[in-house]
């Protein structure tokens, strides 16, 4: 069956929005249940208010190796000491309903997705200011300062990819970034390949003698 949904991957660094971002646009009421984010899988220990199946699938260090094991995974990656992994059959199942899949994975994981879909579109998400991402960094309370350098030097090391993606967004107006999120999510659905997939009964009546 022709994939008729597309994969589109959002990374950036901590700290720089992506999350509010990614849930804001779900809750637009013209997203209706067209675009869908995936939860992945990680081996670090959620944080308070996190759910497991909802915000990721928590499981032990052991498992997540039993799954990539089972070939469970389209992409996998170790992030700063952790396992993370998207799983395939769910995403799978959704392109082939037409719905499009958001990816909040790390450039590793990226990349193995261009290579298994090169019709995946990245986007990548920068804070406004090296200034304000170092607050937000620094906004959890009792950190030291060796752990908040540390946090600074790996959103250095995650924006320094910023070129592999196919669109690049500044989140320094909320709205605006938003708005353009949604512009590049809007504009693939009407790729002509894909409309043409999805609007064949319609084509096929225009289009009679
Ligand atoms: N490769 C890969 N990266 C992931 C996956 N899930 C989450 N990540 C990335 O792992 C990093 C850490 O995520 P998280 O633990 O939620 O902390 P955050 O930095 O506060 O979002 C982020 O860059 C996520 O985009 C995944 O399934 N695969
Ligand atoms: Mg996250």
């Amino acid at each position: 069956m022709a994939h008729i949904g597309t994969l589109f991957i959002i990374s950036s660094p901590s700290g720089a929005g992506k999350s509010s971002l990614i849930r804001a646009l779900l809750d637009r009421p013209s997203t209706d249940g067209r675009l869908q984010v995936s939860v992945s899988h990680t081996t670090r220990d959620p944080r308070p208010g996190e759910e497991d199946g909802v915000h990721y699938h928590f499981v032990e260090k052991s498992d997540f190796k039993t799954l990539i094991d089972r070939g469970t995974f389209y992409e996998w990656a170790e992030v700063f000491g952790n396992y993370y992994g998207t799983s395939r059959e769910w995403i799978d199942q959704q392109l082939a309903e037409g719905i499009d899949i958001l990816l909040d994975i790390d450039w590793q994981g990226a990349r193995q997705i261009r290579e298994q879909s090169p019709g995946a579109k990245s986007i990548f998400i920068l804070p406004p200011s090296r200034e304000e991402l170092e607050r937000r960094l620094n906004a959890r309370q009792q950190d030291s300062a060796d752990v908040i350098k540390g946090r600074m030097a790996k959103a250095v090391s995650e924006m320094s990819h910023y070129h592999e993606y196919d669109y690049l967004l500044v989140n320094d107006d909320f709205e605006h970034a938003l708005n353009q999120l949604s512009a590049v999510i809007e504009a693939e659905r009407a790729n002509t390949g894909k409309q043409a997939a999805r609007y064949e009964g319609l084509l096929s009546r225009l289009l009679a003698e």
